[in-house]
């Protein structure tokens, strides 16, 4: 069986590999064990200097700015949005006194009751399910406690005629503004409110988050596809714009990982009806890999070429929903992108290669897809490929205090911010392509989109 499964993943490999990129510059060889022990001791390095950086310069605050030695806030007060979004990467790289320092931050300072006029979105994927997992891990209920609390003030935020949320909401006031919204932040909150009232078994959230999400898949257009704006209270689209980046990306992961972790069938047919669609109307092969367009979700007509970091995530989400041939193909693209212009751009245009957007702010994404593929075909390649990612960022983007973001991949030179998904994502994908398969046991666990791991709540589905 064994030898069955391994021919078919080199037969995929040929298919792949025929173009330029490091599968053809014969890196293909066999990755040493050494060599994976030693990249997880470098990227555990890398997390305590990023982490002493904070501490040292940015304690308490949102954000460390590693050029500048100073701090970030998002809001008016801190959310601590760093130890909270570090604090799970702490744990499962084994970093016990990190995670000390961390969870000492969160339970002495954390506290929802400000003046703070918040992102429903962002602050659920990063600050709620850090919460979320860090009990799950710790079973400190002090987590739990935080993580009602701060549910609670978003609530209002569902108050719409549709019951899709605002993108605002005031912590204090429960006040909300900006209807117009976009399925991504619309129905990246289903993990997060489901899996509270899992925990809680107070239904009240994961009723308004399926409604939320749901009445997106109920506007979608006869294409499967959806738009990137929508009017929450009238329920018309403000864009007919679609592809599977930002403002719509996570919308389509979390209807598959819903599925995982709860186990409701609805989310499944939302999601293959929307994969197949993605698949028949997005999907653009080319010499270099898949790509993918964005195109009128209402006739499927391409309206544009540009693909970039954020688009890199769909290869992932397709190796764990079990289609390993787009998976490749479209790594392989991934990768082309990460090699071609020195590092990751923002976005470029495919048809052109002309870089749009030039910065690289240590994103996952491409090192996300490389997991995927990795722990669903066991092929070293993804380790490569890991690799010479998780290289390029120690080597470019460390500074004296912590890792900065690149603003132009083409010179290399740094700007001032390291945001929290660094933690959260960044180096927890890295870490997990090298460390033995039982320190994310996908059988048990799924990843949030800031990659805070949740138990599976169902018998397998
Ligand atoms: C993260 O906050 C999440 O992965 C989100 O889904 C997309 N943007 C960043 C990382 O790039």
């Amino acid at each position: 069986m064994r030898n069955v499964k391994l021919v078919f993943f080199t037969c995929m490999f040929c298919l792949a590999a025929n173009t330029h990129s490091a599968f053809a510059q014969g890196k293909t060889a066999r990755f040493p064990d050494d060599l994976k022990k030693e990249m997880c001791v470098r990227i555990k390095q890398a997390a305590q200097h990023a982490w002493k950086g904070y501490m040292t310069y940015a304690q308490g605050a949102d954000d460390l700015k590693p050029l500048s030695k100073t701090s970030k806030l998002w809001y008016k007060e801190s959310m601590l949005m760093t130890p909270v979004d570090a604090y799970d990467t702490f744990v499962m790289l084994g970093l016990d006194s990190e995670a000390m320092e961390a969870k000492k931050l969160i339970l002495e300072k954390l506290n929802f009751d400000t003046d703070n006029d918040i992102q429903v979105f962002e602050v659920t994927i990063r600050i709620l399910a850090g919460l979320i997992t860090a009990y799950e891990l710790d079973g400190d209920k002090k987590f739990l406690t935080l993580a009602i609390d701060l549910a609670d003030r978003m609530m209002p935020a569902f108050n719409s005629r549709t019951g899709m949320p605002y993108r605002y909401v005031h912590l204090q006031t429960g006040k909300t503004r900006d209807g117009a919204n976009n399925p991504a932040e619309i129905g990246s909150l289903m993990m997060e409110f489901g899996k509270l009232s899992k925990l809680t078994g107070d239904e009240k959230y994961y009723r308004a988050a399926k409604k939320a999400i749901m009445e997106v898949y109920k506007r979608k257009a006869k294409t499967g596809l959806v738009g990137e704006k929508i009017d929450i209270n009238s329920g018309k689209w403000l864009s007919n714009q679609s592809h599977i980046s930002g403002y719509i990306d996570s919308y389509y992961e979390y209807l598959y990982k819903c599925w995982l972790l709860f186990g409701d069938a609805d989310f499944k047919k939302a999601f293959d009806t929307h994969n197949a669609a993605i698949k028949k109307y997005l999907v653009d092969t080319t010499d270099h890999g898949w790509f993918l367009k964005q195109v009128n979700m209402q006739t499927g007509k391409q309206t544009g070429s540009s693909y970039g970091a954020l688009d890199a995530f769909y290869a992932g989400l397709c190796a764990y929903a079990g289609d390993i041939k787009t998976a490749i193909h479209i790594q392989e693209a991934n990768f082309y992108m990460w090699t071609h212009f020195n590092m990751e751009p923002e976005s470029f245009d495919y048809k052109t290669n002309k870089v749009s957007s030039p910065y690289y702010i240590l994103r996952p994404e491409n090192l996300e897809s490389c997991f995927y593929l990795f722990r669903k075909s066991e092929h070293s390649d993804y380790l490569w490929m890991a690799k010479q990612m998780t290289d390029d960022i120690l080597k470019h983007c460390f500074t004296e205090a912590g890792y900065a973001s690149i603003k132009d991949v083409k010179t290399l030179e740094q700007f001032d911010s390291m945001e929290s998904f660094f933690f959260a994502e960044t180096l927890k994908y890295a870490y997990l392509m090298f460390a033995p398969l039982s320190a994310a046991d996908l059988k048990k666990i799924v990843f949030n989109t800031e990659a805070h791991p949740f138990n599976i709540e169902s018998k397998k589905p």
